[in-house]
């Protein structure tokens, strides 16, 4: 009996909290008579810092005089040592350079000139830095100093053993039995210069030569054998000019 009361109770209560609830979600609200403002609450405590701003534009520049220099300061303490550098590249090396590179062409365009020259012959013989040349031309020693001259260039001259083997050699191809040399003493008997009135650095003489033959002998000429003998300047003989 106690049982079936304590059940009807619960059953009442339910009903109760769920007609209470339906009356708060259902049931319109009535508004009441509005009461008198409160009056203004204390100040509230000041806020935390607010995120930085946007940077500002660039201001212009100043307008103020530059004033005077100040003292010199203090020496620095010396640095350790660098490191070794790069080779330099400087004005003065590049300019080193163009100097030699000037001279260089130069150099060559002067070679080819003689190359170029030396081509225009029958035959042609390289001597040490100079070039024997011949046309097959035959004459005296006047008509000999002529044709080189007009050709640029000088009667030849041996300078050294070397190079009177290579106008032995030529001779030989020009099956000549002699050549004119570029050796006379017609300005000092006896004292045989080249043709720029220098003396001579190199001589091959025949033996017993030269020896002047009848007072008549100033011109040079070289044999088959590469001896020198001086001989009448009037006799024709092949020409060979040096470039
Ligand atoms: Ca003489
Ligand atoms: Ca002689």
């Amino acid at each position: 009996m106690a049982l079936l009361k304590h059940q009807i109770c619960a059953v009442l209560l339910l009903m109760e909290f769920m007609l209470l609830a339906a009356a708060e979600s259902s049931c319109p609200a009535y508004a009441g008579v509005p009461g008198t403002p409160g009056h203004n609450g204390s100040p509230g405590r000041d806020g935390r810092d607010g995120f930085p701003g946007p940077k500002g534009e660039k201001g212009d520049p100043g307008v103020g005089a530059q004033g005077p220099p100040g003292k010199i300061g203090p020496p620095g303490l010396a640095g350790p040592q660098g490191h070794k550098g790069n080779p330099g590249s400087g004005t003065g090396v590049q300019s080193a350079l163009v100097t030699r590179l000037q001279s260089d062409v130069k150099y060559l365009t002067d070679r080819l000139a003689v190359v170029e020259k030396v081509l225009g012959y029958h035959m042609f013989r390289k001597a040490g830095q100079k070039y024997y040349v011949s046309d097959g031309l035959v004459g005296d020693f006047e008509k000999a100093q002529k044709f080189c001259s007009d050709a640029g260039a000088k009667i030849v001259l041996p300078r050294s053993e070397d190079e009177n083997k290579v106008l032995t050699s030529m001779q030989a191809a020009l099956e000549s039995t002699y050549v004119y040399v570029g050796a006379t003493d017609r300005k000092k008997e006896g004292h045989f210069v080249d043709m720029s009135d220098q003396p001579l650095t190199f001589t091959n003489w025949k033996e017993k030569e030269p020896n002047n033959y009848d007072g008549v002998e100033d011109c040079t000429v070289i044999y088959k054998d590469g001896v020198w003998n001086d001989i009448n300047c009037n006799s024709e003989w092949h020409v060979v000019c040096e470039l």
